[in-house]
């Protein structure tokens, strides 16, 4: 069965720049990746995705690269690379990398030749003249980081397209030789040794149209390149004549899809994607009006999930990456319940069916950034969605809980490893602020707390790895009290049970006798006289043939 290993696999996301510095520059990098290997074995996961660790200005971390054959000087040396690919592999972890060919960064060689018009690189860019003699841009269309997604670039008088920043222009994908040579990048790196990819906003590189847009709040233009048939075309070929020779997989990043779409990418017989993520659980809070305060929705979480997990055949399961908030501080409770309700959705992640993703220091419950003022935030995006706020009038303390409760930089904050100096992830100066509750919330104290949210992970990851059922078996909602959510993993006759409180109250409930508990966040061990839940409970369950 080694053609779908990836499917008993647990993923571990690293955000290089966050995760461990070697140096002492204040940057993560990958000599402390490498120094950080046997702390993951010993975790239980067996891939780590690496977010972008290419040549790149750093306008947005990474995600805008200026040569795919590099690696950023920051980070360390192609030498290194192919360090931390022998020691991964001898502890039996295999690694993917991220692949970003929506864009590259206006640094990139191809963008800095192909403003010239003359040159052979300038069809590799989207380029429009502007309306009103060149004084509007080509289109209606706006960008993911806030504005118009038209540029005007001052050589050539032209508009290049961008979906993202001004300073990451979007490659031309009806160009033939833009597929060629996102296909020798694939190559090269699978070449040397690599598993495969996350494959960034690959849904959105085909623009099938650059007519105006349908008029949104946000993201106009959608419809002319959200999945369009180019891209699935583009995504089969790059399958036919790169991944199907390789032992890989590729797991999609996909933005604005609903079930259908993501089975178009992603089922079996396509051809296309392995797997993809879903945005839609991220999109489960309410905006009051109230100071813009979001309120989680628990039960719409529990809907959205139950949708993706019975319409699309294998998920790539996640609560956090390195653009979302922290998920204890999102949909637990990271005052009165940190731990237990860190551990409750290790319980959910964990037991569903696809490919479950931790992102670094999920697996010790760290918390949301502990910023004070949009001036500590680094987040390219943070800073364009508040000053287009500012430009909008809001108050200063509106645009400031909107940014503080939503920022990515939330979850970049570095990796709290012990409560010395710098939570020992740099000696030098962290390149963002490292959250004053290191001193409490660590990996060293994890490690000698047998009761720590990371030990619980490890058994989870154990459990899961060991019980056919938890990776293969269906997926059924059961009904349940009001926030609390109850799911069925079921094969060949055998049955487990997954049931997790949401809330900070108890919550009576009623349990059969004969059922084994396998993990309880709350170390349960047997389920007589248990009436209720307590606040943010979970039980494994295995449930005895009666
Ligand atoms: O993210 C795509 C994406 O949709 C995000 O911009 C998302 O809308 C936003 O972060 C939610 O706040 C990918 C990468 O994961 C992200 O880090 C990059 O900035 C982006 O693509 C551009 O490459
Ligand atoms: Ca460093």
């Amino acid at each position: 069965m080694s053609e779908k290993w990836w499917k008993e696999a647990v993923v571990y996301q690293i955000y290089p720049r966050s995760f461990c510095d070697s140096n002492g520059d204040g940057i993560g990098d990958i000599q402390g990746i490498i120094s950080k290997l046997d702390y993951l074995k010993q975790l239980g996961i067996n891939v780590i995705w690496l977010s972008p660790v290419y040549k790149s200005p750093n306008e947005d971390n990474g995600y805008d690269i200026s040569d795919y054959y590099s690696v950023n000087e920051e980070l360390g040396t192609l030498e290194e690379m192919k360090n931390l690919f022998y020691e991964a592999k001898i502890r039996g972890i295999k690694i993917i990398m991220d692949l970003v060919i929506n864009h590259v960064s206006n640094q990139h060689e191809w963008f800095i030749k192909g403003q010239n018009v003359d040159s052979e690189y300038h069809d590799y860019f989207i380029w429009r003249k502007g309306k009103d003699g060149g004084k509007r841009p080509p289109n209606n269309w706006t960008s993911f980081f806030t504005g118009s997604a038209w540029e005007k670039n001052d050589l050539n008088s032209k508009y290049f397209l961008h979906l993202f920043s001004n300073t990451m222009p979007d490659l031309n994908f009806h160009n033939p030789k833009v597929i060629a040579e996102v296909k020798a990048i694939m190559k090269f790196w699978l070449d040397m040794g690599i598993s495969g990819f996350r494959c960034d906003v690959i849904n959105v590189i085909f623009k099938s149209s650059l007519k105006d847009g349908k008029k949104r709040i946000a993201l106009t233009g959608q419809e002319y390149y959200v999945s369009q048939y180019g891209c699935h075309k583009i995504l089969k070929e790059l399958k036919r004549d790169v991944t199907a020779n390789y032992d890989c997989f590729l797991v999609g990043e996909t933005v604005l899809v609903n079930t259908d779409m993501a089975n178009d990418l992603c089922a079996d017989n396509r051809q296309e994607l392995d797997m993809v993520f879903g945005f839609e659980h991220m999109e489960t809070e309410q905006i009051s009006n109230k100071w813009f305060k979001l309120k989680f929705q628990p039960e719409k979480l529990f809907r959205v999930i139950t949708k993706w997990q019975t319409e699309v055949d294998w998920n790539a399961n996640y609560l956090e990456n390195h653009d979302q908030p922290r998920s204890v501080s999102r949909f637990g409770d990271d005052k009165n319940f940190r731990e237990l309700s860190a551990k409750m959705l290790c319980t959910m992640l964990l037991t569903l069916r696809g490919t479950p993703y931790i992102f670094e220091g999920q697996e010790i419950g760290m918390t949301n950034g502990d910023f004070l003022d949009i001036e500590e935030m680094k987040d390219l995006e943070s800073h364009n969605v508040y000053n287009l706020a500012k430009e909008l009038h809001f108050p200063k303390k509106l645009r400031w809980s909107l940014i503080k409760k939503t920022s990515r930089d939330n979850a970049r904050t570095p990796m709290q490893w012990s409560k010395n100096a710098n939570a020992s992830f740099t000696t030098g100066k962290p390149w963002l602020q490292i959250n004053k509750n290191f001193e409490n919330i660590n990996v060293e104290q994890n490690l000698n707390d047998k009761d720590s949210v990371l030990n619980f992970y490890k058994e989870l990851i154990s459990i899961r790895k060991n019980t056919e059922t938890l990776l293969f078996g269906t997926f059924k909602r059961l009904n349940s009290p009001k926030n609390v959510f109850i799911f069925e993993r079921k094969l060949k006759g055998e049955k487990y049970l997954t049931i997790c409180n949401f809330s900070n109250k108890k919550i009576k409930i009623k349990f059969k006798l004969n059922w084994n508990i396998i993990i309880s966040n709350y170390k349960r061990t047997d389920l007589k006289e248990v009436n209720f839940l307590e606040p943010y409970e979970s039980i494994l369950i295995k449930i005895n043939k009666s």
